[in-house]
């Protein structure tokens, strides 16, 4: 299998579907529009909807059954950054290689960009929404995305700065400000398939979590601005306890290294594995 081939195809394919989305959206306020467009169409790698439409087609889930949720869970994660960047969380000038969004429309745009996003995801994914597997899938992308999921992992991170934080609480807040939406995709696609697999891919999904949250802490502490598109060593400059700083360089190479070996055997007994351990591994060795 050529796995970046079969990632920049899921992909295209996905955000044809995306751009349609927005392009059609009526919306009397062009301002509105435009700020919603910025964000959406500013690029990214569409890791969540690519793993959770790779995760579907190998639970034999037809793409029109999964793509309203594929849809949603981007939204959500662009809302999210529009959102984390502002003056008043990570205060950041950079997103995408591009100027955020409150940088280029203001921040009360931006709140609202953002606002109109998360709402358009329900709205999307609720659209030709049928029978339990559907209804169960949409309740645990609504939870992971929310107060027990990347809400909550966000809001503990927020009132953590500046404070000394114990592992444990380090552990909470990745596991749900990153880790949540990430094994969302996976577990969504298992709903709407009626479950298959639920458990493997339950821990598949939080070992990838963590490890593309240990990945983003190393590549902040040791890449440059150019490649990530975005501003790097904050989290040294703000103090922020990250993996880096709380393990090192090469004990957090380790625990990555982990993570991915826990992924890869959680999901060694399903069929037609193959993308999704190729995507584990892209993890590790991504550049941005
Ligand atoms: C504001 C409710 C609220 C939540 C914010 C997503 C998030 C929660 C904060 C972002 C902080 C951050 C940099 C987390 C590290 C992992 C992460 C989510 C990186 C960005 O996701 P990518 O790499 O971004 O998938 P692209 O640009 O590729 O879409």
């Amino acid at each position: 299998m050529n796995f970046n081939a079969k990632y920049e195809e899921t992909k295209k394919y996905f955000e044809e579907k995306l751009y349609s989305l927005i392009d059609n959206l009526s919306i009397s306020d062009e301002t509105l529009k435009t700020a919603m467009a910025y964000s959406v169409k500013a690029g990214g790698k569409r890791f969540r909807p690519v793993l959770m439409i790779e995760t579907a087609k190998m639970l034999e889930v037809n793409i029109e059954d999964i793509m309203p949720f594929a849809l949603a869970i981007e939204l959500i994660h662009t809302y999210s950054l529009i959102h984390d960047d502002l003056p008043c969380m990570d205060n950041d000038d950079f997103r995408r290689g591009k100027p955020t969004s409150h940088k280029v429309f203001g921040e009360a745009l931006a709140v609202l960009a953002g606002d109109a996003l998360l709402n358009l995801a329900y709205e999307t994914m609720l659209r030709g929404i049928g029978g339990i597997y559907k209804v169960n899938a949409s309740r645990l992308l609504s939870r992971f995305a929310g107060y027990q999921g990347m809400i909550g992992g966000q809001a503990t991170d927020v009132l953590s700065e500046g404070k000394a934080l114990d592992e444990e609480t380090l552990n909470y807040i990745h596991q749900n400000k990153t880790g949540k939406l990430i094994t969302a995709a996976v577990l969504v696609a298992s709903c709407v398939s009626g479950d298959k697999y639920i458990n493997e891919l339950r821990t598949y999904g939080e070992n990838i979590g963590l490890l593309f949250q240990i990945t983003d802490d190393i590549l902040d502490a040791l890449s440059t601005s150019n490649e990530l598109g975005k501003t790097v060593g904050k989290d040294e400059k703000a103090k922020k306890l990250t993996f880096v700083t709380l393990y090192g360089i090469e004990k957090s190479k380790q625990m990555a290294q982990d993570c991915l070996n826990n992924a890869i055997n959680a999901i060694s007994d399903v069929d037609d594995n193959e993308f999704l351990i190729e995507l584990a591994k892209y993890i590790l060795d991504r550049k941005s």
